[in-house]
């Protein structure tokens, strides 16, 4: 692999310090311009969802693949990534066994090698969608990917060192070192996750070398688990007697675990931590809005289910009124996302709606209506795309208008104000095409708006009184 190394600290530890983190932070801000030196590794397609640190949305199309490559792999993290020196890293075992040990990737090497393919999904995946919009970043699909892990067994390692009795869950630390006065970014998961044999340390990512943007050397598969808990850059793994009480198990990744009121705040202490992926499937051949021309029209995309395995995937094209089961191909394990497909044929010329719906053996399927909770996490309603079916496009409308406009143009009030007051304005959420409409109808109506200033007026009511969250 092409790694720029920096010379990494002198204790055995892996940790970077004091000096190490202001040196990296400048160097950090100083590499503005070229996110692709911070993870090391080259992407391809993303969308950028922020720069520094880095954090990479894998865009529709690259749904397609049955195992994302790494070039099109989503990318989360908190912290600047750690640039670690293999020689130096090692992995420290402490708390709650008989033998604390350190091992060294050769050690790791030696033991048995295990295999399989996960899902990785970000708690925040679809956090754009909810209605009542909620802080963080704004992943829309994309914070997802179906990855091929390889390593060693976490019980293996643990059991090396001899798991006391009082143990309830294992602490992961990773080299990333916190921005400002952030907390450090550390996880734990209870016992009997940590020891399940499908819960692995990996050095492998699709047949390559872990690479530096998803943890380089060593990182934690958490399998049909959210992806806050597959701690990246491990170097520390103790053994707990009691609930860490560090802020990201305390405060950020938690759910109400019930509905709560959109908008509202919830005390974390009434939360608990996220576990499994919840039932979820992407409709990836067309965005919403799309205009096709009549004709056969093959649907698709992908659908997972954390731990229970996938049984069946439906489309609807008749708003959610009937179902027909997709052909669905898994493509590997039951943690492993399945690519489904469907071949359309619609009657006529029109504008659908296409859903998708996917069900677990277990029995669950996907809410139709988002499950709001205050960090925007889990998101799996079922999606909807909007296709215009059309051999004729028909006229725009959606475009947002000129962002910049938001000061009323003068004539506003001479021609408007003069009839009634601006609160039935204020009311609306119209696109540019239904604002041209309202606006032709005041004209019929007797508004006196001049030819050569009602674009200027649609651009202001669109802009200002435009498509928007309702409040
Ligand atoms: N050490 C460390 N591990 C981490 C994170 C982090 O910021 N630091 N981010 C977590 C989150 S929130 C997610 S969704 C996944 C993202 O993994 P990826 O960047 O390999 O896609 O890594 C997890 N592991
Ligand atoms: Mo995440």
């Amino acid at each position: 692999m092409t790694l720029k190394l920096l010379k990494a600290p002198s204790q055995n530890s892996g940790y970077l310090g004091k000096d190490d983190m202001h040196r990296r932070q400048l160097l950090a801000l100083a590499a503005t311009a070229s996110a692709q030196l911070i993870s090391g590794a080259p992407k391809k397609d993303m969308i950028v969802r922020a720069a520094r640190p880095e954090d990479l949305e894998m865009t529709l199309p690259n749904f397609r693949h049955a195992i994302t490559p790494i070039e099109n792999f989503f990318v989360r993290s908190h912290h600047y990534v750690p640039k670690v020196e293999l020689n130096d890293w090692r992995l420290a075992i402490s708390g709650q066994v008989t033998t604390p040990a350190t091992f060294t990737m050769a050690d790791l090497k030696k033991m048995p090698r295990v295999e399989l393919v996960s899902v990785l999904e970000c708690a925040g995946n679809g956090r754009a969608l909810y209605e009542a919009t909620v802080p963080g970043l704004q992943w829309e699909y994309g914070a997802v990917g179906n990855g091929r892990w390889a390593g060693v067994r976490l019980a293996d390692v643990l059991r090396r060192c001899g798991i006391k009795q009082p143990a309830i869950e294992v602490l992961f630390d990773g080299a990333d070192v916190p921005i400002g006065k952030m907390p450090e970014f550390k996880r734990t998961v209870p016992l009997n996750k940590a020891l399940h044999p499908d819960t692995i340390l990996a050095y492998e990512m699709n047949g390559e070398e872990l690479p530096v943007a998803h943890g380089f050397p060593l990182r934690l598969i958490a399998p049909g688990w959210a992806g806050d808990s597959w701690v990246k850059w491990v170097t520390k793994i103790e053994v707990l007697d009691k609930e860490f009480d560090g802020f990201f198990m305390k405060t950020a990744y938690r759910h109400p675990g019930k509905n709560v009121s959109p908008g509202s705040a919830v005390d974390p202490a009434k939360m608990s931590p996220l576990t499994s992926l919840r039932i979820k499937s992407v409709i990836a051949s067309h965005q919403d809005g799309a205009v096709v021309p009549l004709g056969p029209i093959k649907l698709w995309g992908v659908a997972w289910s954390g731990e229970s395995p996938l049984s069946a995937v439906e489309v609807s094209t008749d708003n959610g009124r009937s179902w027909r089961p997709a052909a669905v191909r898994a493509s590997g394990g039951k943690y492993g996302w399945s690519q489904w497909s469907y071949e359309w044929k619609p009657g006529q010329e029109a504008y659908y709606q296409v859903m998708a719906r996917a069900r677990s053996a277990g029995g669950d399927s996907q809410p139709f209506v988002p499950e709001w909770n205050p960090s925007g996490y889990a998101h799996n309603a079922v999606p909807t795309v909007g296709i215009d079916v059309a051999n004729t496009p028909p006229a725009s409308g959606l475009k947002p208008a000129n962002p910049a406009l938001t000061e009323p143009p003068a004539e506003f009030k001479s021609t408007c104000m003069v009839c009634h007051g601006s609160d039935v304005i204020e009311q609306q959420r119209l696109t540019r095409g239904q604002w041209e409409r309202e606006v032709d109808k005041m004209v019929r109506w007797g508004a006196d708006v001049k030819p050569e200033f009602r674009s200027q007026l649609v651009d202001f009511l669109s802009n200002r009184w435009g498509i928007r969250p309702r409040k």
